[in-house]
């Protein structure tokens, strides 16, 4: 039997266009898969091409059917419009491909480079590493790792991971324990004090959780699971906020802390890279081992990851925006995303909503007594946020496309919605 998400799928007509921007993710839940009934086909593909002029019109109206970074509306998403020359390398490497390297040599260099950038960001040594489409592909190939290097098939994660983590669990037949969280969100470590045992094959740690952008204690999992089991650490959204933070306050969550086994950081979330570009480094090579694969026809002996044929351009891109900006570069970017963060919180403060807990990062949630009316509210206004939960909270990403103007404008429609919905 279909989850009622598939089955709603099925039964819609097809939304129409301009209809679904009106419309909150929250409140209806979006259509996953598309089922096409034969009778409201309209054209299949045509016996002859159609002139380019007319395909590059339907191509500008579906994308003014989208909604854009550059408006400066969307509060609820992790991406980020890409910077401009990351862009243009992306269209410059598009027919590369890493499933077969010894094609693209030069693809491959940007690639190295890349990951040496991004060793010595995380205070790695000779760590070992590859561009991944996401940290989906990255929570999967680490815990296939973890699974063939230990021979072991339990996962344990807090409940406060992404679902990701859900889905590489079930991909590779391990049991996943969810365990709790402390009183700021953060993984229990004396529940996975308890948990931890000789079947357990990994922990996964967080650095930026994706509905609060709290960090786990990743120096005490890391003294749990030293010389006992594998420890991930899931830093799609923090792996590009954490580095440039400044020192004070941020615990050690990266390469530093010995007992963290690999480490997945997403260059298209605060990366500022285009989608799709994340990297999955892992500090030793007998991992790698364990999942390789022969691969004689190819330039490559082995592969040693998920996909065949690799999306490259991501690649490209992010080498692109971490040149181009330097740790200087990200340090602005990050700076400004935190004072408009803060400001954001400021406001809602000064009008007496609190947030979940004080934000370390530029997500923050606000626990509001009915959470959807006030989505809906700044939904009517234009504003795209998304909702948090656990706990339930209407949750706010602060990327680097919103400017001052926007999170003040946000900041004051976000307080106006609260006093006439959310019970302030
Ligand atoms: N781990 C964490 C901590 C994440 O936040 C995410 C994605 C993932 C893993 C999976 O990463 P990929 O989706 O890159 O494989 N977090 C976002 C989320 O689920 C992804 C996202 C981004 C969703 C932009 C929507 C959107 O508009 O919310």
């Amino acid at each position: 039997m279909w989850p009622s998400r598939f089955r709603t799928a099925r039964r819609e007509a097809p939304l129409r266009a301009h209809e679904h921007l009106l419309r909150s993710s929250r409140v209806r839940p979006w259509p996953v898969v598309t089922f096409l009934r034969p009778d409201r086909l309209r054209r299949g593909v045509q016996d002859r091409g159609v002139p380019a002029k007319r395909v590059w019109r339907e191509l500008r109206e579906a994308s003014d059917d989208d909604l854009h970074f550059r408006d400066a509306r969307i509060f609820g998403s992790m991406c980020t419009e890409p910077l401009p020359i990351a862009r243009r390398a992306h269209g410059m490497f598009l027919e590369a491909n890493l499933g077969n390297p010894g094609y693209y040599k030069g693809t491959w260099r940007l690639e190295r480079e890349t990951l040496k950038m991004l060793s010595s960001l995380l205070h790695g040594m000779n760590l070992g590493g590859f561009t991944v489409s996401g940290a989906t592909e990255g929570n999967i190939t680490a815990l296939w790792m973890a699974r063939n290097t230990t021979r072991r098939r339990t996962v344990i994660a807090a409940k406060t991971a992404h679902f990701s983590v859900r889905k590489a669990a079930d991909l590779l037949g391990m049991r996943l324990v969810e365990i709790g969280y402390d009183e700021d969100y953060r993984l229990d470590v004396d529940a996975l004090r308890k948990k931890v045992t000789k079947d357990t094959a990994a922990v996964v740690a967080v650095a930026g959780t994706t509905e609060l952008g709290q960090v786990d204690p990743i120096g005490e999992i890391g003294e749990l699971c030293e010389d006992r089991t594998f420890l991930h650490v899931d830093a799609a959204f923090g792996g590009f906020v954490l580095p440039f933070l400044g020192d004070a306050g941020v615990p050690r969550w990266d390469f530093q802390v010995p007992g963290v086994s690999s480490l997945v950081l997403d260059a298209h979330k605060m990366g500022m890279a285009t989608i799709p570009a994340s990297h999955l480094l892992v500090r030793e090579a007998k991992h790698f081992a364990k999942i390789a694969v022969e691969s004689p026809y190819l330039t490559s002996v082995y592969q040693t990851s998920l996909l065949g044929t690799r999306n490259s351009a991501g690649v490209a891109a992010a080498y692109a925006a971490m040149r181009s900006l330097g740790r200087e570069g990200y340090q602005k970017i990050v700076a400004r995303c935190m004072r408009n963060t803060r400001l954001i919180v400021k406001r809602a403060r000064e009008a007496g909503v609190e947030p979940v807990v004080e934000p370390m990062m530029n997500v923050v949630a606000f626990p509001l007594d009915d959470v959807e009316a006030v989505q809906r509210a700044l939904d009517a206004k234009g504003w795209k946020v998304s909702t948090a939960r656990n706990p339930p909270a209407l949750r706010v990403v602060v990327m680097p496309h919103i400017t001052a103007r926007a999170a003040a404008a946000f900041a004051e429609d976000l307080v106006a919605a609260c006093r006439k919905l959310g019970g302030i």
